[in-house]
């Protein structure tokens, strides 16, 4: 035995408990996406498996769709001479392949009663007229966000969001089943497909990342209790706009960049609602797409996106609004819906909101 491993193994009892300690933190942290739905399923109010068999169902087109994005440039080379790629087979947007896969995945499995998706002009009823069928959750997706940055290698994600219907179950689901207010929800979450791929989620009980060993396809638990700081040195705003946005988001943009305390702070935007929002719920951070002169209801969507991160930030301790509003408890009107979205760690939210106010 060589010196350096004798030292750790003829150590005292502290030592010992300190081991056992490491071991059992590990092996809480190495358990895999599909124990950990299981060994959780019971700690959700309406548990029936329907939830956790629609959290499987993600995660199996969340591992296909990595695939597709991952070979994105791949593709993009090979069928450069024309609209067909080595197999022969027509290229498709990766967007238009997100789309059909996630809702391929979650129809043939007949776990929810609708989806909606922000590719799609209209929901999309799902055997609701089917006695076998008494599926009682409704899915909202939206199933490749920030696809343009996929051309040029920069990461995207996918954006998902549950409710229970509110109409009755075994009747076809109606528009009122998708325009929920947030606060309705029973589970929101991402897939990040970035340097590693990442799927997290919350079910109402904290918020928890699991990282893809793309070797073996299996997701693992590498980010449990995931918690955004309450104060952050993060802003993440598309600053070429700034001649467009309301007078408070300006004044609050000066703030950041003003030098007193802890400021200036560092401005970080990816452009990929996904990234932006993992990177500043681990680091402490603000993402803002206000409205502007260009959009008057600003760009995101209250219910693909607005609504499911807001969720997830609620969950890790964040906070999510208009400027005005907790984006969970604005009623939707519309299936695409956009609003002003202003999310990230508490303290920095709370500041630029009081500067909406004032302004
Ligand atoms: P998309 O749904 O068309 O992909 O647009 C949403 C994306 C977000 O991921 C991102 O934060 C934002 O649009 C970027 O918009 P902009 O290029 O205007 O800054
Ligand atoms: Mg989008």
């Amino acid at each position: 035995m060589i010196k350096s491993q004798r030292k750790r193994y003829s150590t005292g009892k502290n030592s010992i408990f300190a081991l056992r300690k490491n071991f059992n933190s590990m092996s809480r942290k190495n358990r895999t996406l599909g124990e950990f739905i299981i060994e959780n399923q019971s700690a959700f109010k309406y548990t029936t498996g329907e939830l956790s068999s629609l959290i499987n169902a993600i995660r199996l087109a969340a591992k296909v769709v990595n695939y597709e994005v991952n070979k994105a440039g791949l593709v993009d080379i090979l069928g450069a001479a024309g609209d067909v790629n080595v197999q022969g087979e027509d290229q498709q947007k990766l967007d238009v392949y997100a789309n059909e896969k996630f809702i391929q995945t979650m129809t043939n499995r007949n776990i929810v009663c609708g989806i909606a998706s922000e590719e799609e002009d209209d929901f999309i009823a799902i055997n609701s007229q089917d006695e076998k069928y008494q599926n009682k959750y409704v899915v909202l997706i939206d199933p490749l966000d920030g696809s343009s940055n996929i051309d040029v290698n920069v990461s995207v994600g996918t954006i998902f969001s549950v409710y229970r219907r509110v109409t009755p179950i075994g009747t076809p689901v109606t528009i009122e089943d998708f325009l929920q207010p947030g606060n309705q929800q029973v589970a929101a979450g991402y897939v990040v497909y970035g340097t590693s791929t990442m799927l997290v989620y919350t079910t109402g009980a904290g918020v928890n990342g699991f990282t893809l060993n793309p070797a073996i396809g299996t997701f693992y638990l590498s980010h449990p209790n995931m918690q955004f700081p309450l104060d952050g040195k993060i802003y993440s705003v598309n600053e070429g706009n700034y001649i467009h946005f309301p007078q408070g988001i300006k004044n609050y943009i000066k703030y950041c960049q003003m030098e007193e305390g802890d400021r200036p702070y560092t401005s970080r935007y990816i452009g990929s609602l996904v990234s932006d929002f993992h990177r500043n719920m681990i680091k402490g951070g603000i993402y803002i797409y206000p409205k502007s002169s260009l959009n008057s209801e600003g760009k995101l969507r209250l219910l693909y996106e607005c609504n499911p991160m807001a969720f997830l930030a609620e969950q890790a301790n964040g906070k999510a609004s208009n400027g005005f509003q907790r984006i969970m408890d604005i009623k939707p009107t519309s299936l695409h819906q956009r609003v002003p979205f202003i999310c990230g760690s508490k303290n920095m939210v709370e500041k630029c909101e009081e500067f909406m106010r004032n302004a």
